[in-house]
């Protein structure tokens, strides 16, 4: 593999699974592959588990590993080529990408979508441009429209805790005071369509997602059909994508909070997030804190999945 953006580039996903579950039942059997080999971790945005799972990961695997936040002690970076640099930035990505490839085998970034530019984000033009001048095998950490880590990580948890073999999986939108990403729900549509769930995607109207990753899922606006016989209850926040209200607010209505007469609603199903999760706006206290929360072995294979994708990545040097 020469890098990882989104679930084209991990190839057939029951190969994937199974590799990630091996992984899982020996995480130091390639403790030689990374031997030698760094990897340097990209950050302009905040990450707990990111952070933390892909270290590990990388260390399983024997790499050194270095982490950069851009925004505390780094300079800071102009992103847009023929800019006149007179403001408060003092380095250019486009020669400070090639210098951090030139430190490291293989780089990780994490990019957030910042809602000033539509067409900035969802043409990934910070992680596009790490792919194109690091020369580098480059993995996304969460970019602009993705956050592919994630969407592995949540394939192998349902993996690991379904009942039937197409279960209902409902990604949710729930609300939340700030305006976040479509990156995680893009992701997690991409990955499921991918995976060939009954995959339904609920939310207010005027949140609809990009066409490119609803694809064959179904939309349902009433969230309570949508739970009716779920098997899984994904909730995620995302501000509205669509035309002017592009990274906007349209709702913060707390009567989308994923709570337990809901879940009751669901074929006894399991509750995920990404974390982090703002509690009793997202999802109760009750539901997150229940026995069918899986929420913290979601987040424990964050680090499987970084290692798979790793693994592979550190196969495919020269
Ligand atoms: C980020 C997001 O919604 O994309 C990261 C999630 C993994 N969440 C926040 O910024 C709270
Ligand atoms: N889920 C996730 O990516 O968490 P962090 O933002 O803490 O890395």
């Amino acid at each position: 593999m020469k890098k990882f953006t989104c679930v084209a580039d991990i190839g057939d996903l029951s190969l994937a699974v199974k590799e990630a579950l091996e992984v899982k039942a020996d995480r130091f059997a390639y403790t030689e592959l990374g031997r030698n080999k760094t990897l340097l971790m990209i950050f302009f945005n905040s990450s707990l588990r990111t952070r933390l799972s892909t270290q590990k990961a990388a260390m399983n695997l024997g790499m050194n590993v270095m982490v950069l936040d851009v925004n505390q002690g780094a300079w800071k970076l102009e992103t847009e080529r023929g800019v006149v640099m007179d403001g408060d930035k003092a380095e250019h990505l486009l020669e400070a990408i090639p210098v951090m490839g030139s430190y490291c085998d293989i780089i990780g970034v994490r990019s957030f979508a910042r809602f000033e530019s539509k067409a900035e984000d969802y043409e990934e033009r910070i992680i596009e441009q790490f792919i194109r001048y690091s020369g580098r095998p480059v993995f996304s950490m969460e970019a602009a429209t993705r956050h592919p880590l994630q969407s592995f990580a949540d394939l192998i948890t349902i993996e690991e805790h379904k009942r039937v073999a197409r279960p209902k999986v409902v990604l949710t939108w729930a609300p939340h005071p700030k305006a976040l990403p479509q990156a995680v729900p893009n992701s997690f549509a991409e990955w499921m369509n991918a995976a060939d769930y009954d995959f339904v995607i609920t939310h207010p109207e005027g949140y609809e997602l990009d066409e490119k990753f609803v694809a064959g899922a179904t939309v349902e606006y009433d969230q309570r059909k949508a739970f009716e016989g779920a098997d899984f209850i994904y909730a995620k926040n995302w501000a509205a994508y669509q035309g002017d209200s592009y990274g906007k607010i349209l709702s913060t209505d707390r009567s989308w909070t994923v709570d337990a007469e809901k879940m009751a609603l669901t074929n006894n199903a399991y509750f995920m997030h990404c974390l982090p999760v703002r509690r009793n706006m997202i999802v109760t206290d009750e539901v997150i804190e229940s026995p069918q929360s899986l929420v913290i072995e979601e987040a424990a294979n964050r680090e499987i999945s970084a290692q798979v994708v790793l693994k592979r990545l550190l196969e495919g040097l020269k």
